[in-house]
């Protein structure tokens, strides 16, 4: 339960106590059902404090929001997880993009915009559209099947490693790769500390495959490559901006996808909507993003004394943004816990917001948008027919196992 740490003036700025909450946003259990205990941190007050982790947290709308737009004040380069950079060594060399602050991020992000720009999008729809048919063809022949392994991991894993320029040998590295990237912004829990100590295979997969000549021509990845010849980036820089894509490209939609799946299967006034008319197919995605949220959380660290929600923090504390809970808050959102897919979704933080809202957003919503087109003109119904299994990750929010049967329409 919520204790007042310390009894401050009520008057004057900054000086609102903040209270000290006992949650554990990474347990097993917190997982399971997360949403209650977004409530409860929201209630709290605007900025809560976890002894568990000697963390401060944001979990309304409107101080996430005002966090992730105040970069200067609320930094990425002392690492977007628990760990301080400033105090510990990151588990691996930091991202120049995600784990970076202005000068240096500016630079690297207009790379990656450029790499994964609408033009590109427009390259890359056909194929992209293609796949995600074949995939809902394949699946309705098949009828009943797992929408994880069979489609959410399956699609977006017979289009992006290509759409990279990835050799063929030693995909199945990338999911774990991924799944360990976001279990290490969490703390030092069993998650963290057993996928780091299984991480040297994929590591090593991971290393290899950023290099130059391990990148098909055409690919994101020699496209990446190719801005060291216009001077953008050093070649050093290169394969650490590879590296980017490959932690955050593939497991990120898997778990936006499988949301997606999971909410028309629980929804089927929502499918109903979809299949009338499958232009809201993007918009259904990203409605499935704000509700499930595939990336939960992401920290900052304080440059300096701040006020925030009528609290001060002082510089050097992390930080903890409830992203998944302020894409709920009842204070930004009408019927916050509806899966609505005609909802004005624009706002929500499933993508961030701000200088480091997510790079491959386009990406991943032509993914989605492809997949939900297809599936609304041939797709019925999607029954759930077995266990729906968790799936745990100390940052991504997503399913083990969800057994479906599709109907054709
Ligand atoms: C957004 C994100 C997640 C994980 C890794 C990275 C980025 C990266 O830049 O490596």
């Amino acid at each position: 339960m919520a204790t007042i740490d310390s009894i401050q003036g009520a008057t004057g700025s900054g000086t609102n106590a903040i209270p000290h909450l006992d949650v554990d946003p990474f347990a097993l259990e917190f997982f399971d059902d997360p949403f209650p205990t977004h409530a409860r941190l929201r209630d709290a007050a605007p900025v809560v404090y976890l002894d568990k982790w000697n963390v401060f947290g944001v979990a309304r709308y409107a101080e996430v929001h005002a966090v992730l737009h105040d970069p200067a004040t609320f930094c990425s380069s002392r690492g977007v997880g628990l760990s301080d950079f400033a105090k510990e060594t990151p588990w691996r060399p930091p991202s120049l993009i995600l784990e970076a602050d202005p000068p240096a991020h500016t630079r690297t992000r207009a790379v990656l915009s450029r790499v994964l720009s609408p033009a590109v999008m427009k390259q890359i729809r056909d194929h992209f559209a293609a796949n995600a048919e074949a995939k809902i063809d394949e699946l309705l022949e098949r009828r009943s099947f797992d929408a994880i392994s069979d489609l959410a991991e399956s699609y977006p894993l017979s289009v992006f490693p290509d759409a990279m320029g990835l050799k063929k040998e030693g995909r199945e590295h990338l999911l774990p790769y991924a799944g360990l990237v976001f279990n290490a912004f969490g703390p030092p829990n069993a998650l963290r500390q057993e996928a780091i100590e299984r991480s040297a295979p994929h590591q090593a997969y991971v290393q290899e495959q950023c290099q130059r000549d391990n990148l098909a021509p055409g690919g994101f990845g020699a496209c990446i490559h190719a801005q060291v010849d216009t001077g953008a980036i050093t070649a050093p820089e290169a394969p650490l901006l590879v590296r980017s894509l490959l932690s955050a490209g593939i497991d990120t939609t898997v778990n936006g996808i499988g949301a997606a799946i999971y909410c028309l299967a629980r929804f089927p006034d929502q499918l109903a909507r979809l299949r009338q008319d499958p232009a809201l197919a993007r918009n259904a995605f990203e409605e499935a993003v704000r509700f499930e949220s595939p990336v939960q959380t992401f920290f900052r660290t304080t440059t300096r004394d701040v006020e925030i929600g009528g609290s001060r923090i002082g510089e050097g504390e992390k930080v903890l943004m409830f992203l998944a809970s302020a894409n709920r808050d009842p204070r930004r959102w009408d019927n916050p816990d509806q899966y609505d897919i005609t909802r004005r979704t624009s706002g929500h933080v499933g993508f961030g917001s701000g200088i480091h809202m997510c790079v491959g957003q386009l990406v991943a919503r032509l993914e989605g948008e492809v997949l939900l087109t297809a599936l609304a003109r041939k797709v019925g119904g999607i029954e759930i027919t077995g266990p729906v299994k968790r799936r745990y990750n100390n940052t991504l929010r997503g399913l083990e196992s969800l057994p479906v049967t599709f109907t054709p329409a």
